[in-house]
């Protein structure tokens, strides 16, 4: 009863010496034991889940996908975070958009529910809002953040 066709995200939930693995919403009437190696496409930190499930899309699109899933766009708030998103960057050879943008005032970054953000990991030189049109976030493979354009594809990756 563990898996369902029509749900788009697996989601881990830490327990005892087990992960609790489930597909779609969290819901222990769904929980199955299994290894973090099963799925490597999720990272565990702290009490916060990132989960992709390999999709690409713009960023309100991204931001939509988690939504529905119950989460939100990854929004790492210190280093340890952040170490788990760029394992998937590298894992999946692709950069993911973060829950974060200066859309509503130019160079003030802050996390979809306005909050500014308490930390962050920019590349030299970023961000530099290239054209006058970055207002997204994207994360390299070595970790640094760069604004990009929202209209740019990126993999998914949501948080739980
Ligand atoms: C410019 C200068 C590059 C930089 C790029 C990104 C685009 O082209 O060095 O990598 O902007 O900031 O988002
Ligand atoms: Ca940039």
């Amino acid at each position: 009863a563990c898996y369902s066709s029509s749900l788009q995200f697996t989601v881990f939930i830490e327990c005892k010496d087990y992960l609790w693995f489930s597909y779609g919403h969290l819901s222990p009437l769904f929980c199955y034991c299994f290894s973090v190696a099963a799925f490597p496409g999720g990272q565990i930190v702290g009490n916060k889940v990132f989960i992709t499930s390999g999709y690409e899309g713009n960023f309100d699109d991204l931001k939509q996908r988690c939504l529905q899933a119950g989460g939100q766009l990854a929004s790492p708030r210190n280093a340890a975070e952040n170490t788990a998103i760029q394992q998937i960057v590298v894992l999946y050879k692709k950069s993911v958009f973060l829950g974060i943008t200066d859309i509503q005032s130019e160079g003030k970054f802050k996390y979809l529910n306005g909050e500014a953000i308490v930390y962050s990991n920019w590349q030299q030189g970023e961000p530099n809002d290239e054209k006058g049109r970055e207002n997204c976030v994207e994360v390299y493979g070595n970790g640094k953040w760069n604004d990009r354009s929202c209209g740019e594809k990126k993999l998914i990756l949501c948080e739980f």
